[in-house]
């Protein structure tokens, strides 16, 4: 009886190790943004930062602004922090009051691409 639940436990370990990497090696998470996500400003931002828990790829990186009605408002010019590859950025024109939604694509180290996408609103002055 013994013998046999230990051998299902270390199958049971063994499994795992077959799953836990994937998820532990590098799969970027977005972890923060200025504007934060769902945060209400009384002041546009001209610039949109985003950071995750990894370093990312320095390529098929994207960062896009698009208002309520669809319209891109970032200046397709999306970089990559020199000394931080966790950090993204891109410059926004001038937003009028409103609420805007921040999309994101990254490649993580483990190769997987990453999506994600969340909003902040524009106050009316
Ligand atoms: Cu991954």
């Amino acid at each position: 009886m013994t013998i046999k639940t230990d051998h299902l436990f270390s199958l049971f370990l063994l499994s795992i190790s077959f799953i836990l990497p994937v998820n532990s090696f590098a799969h970027a998470i977005l972890v923060k943004s200025e504007p934060a996500k769902d945060s209400i400003l009384n002041t546009a931002p001209q610039k949109i930062d985003v950071w995750f828990n990894d370093k990312v790829g320095s390529e098929f990186k994207a960062l896009a602004v698009i208002d309520s009605n669809g319209k891109r408002l970032d200046n397709k010019d999306v970089q990559q922090e020199t000394f931080d590859e966790s950090h993204l950025y891109a410059t926004v024109q001038p937003l009028a009051a409103g609420t805007y939604t921040v999309r994101y694509r990254v490649v993580s180290v483990d190769t997987h691409i990453v999506t994600g996408k969340f909003q902040f609103t524009v106050k009316a002055p």
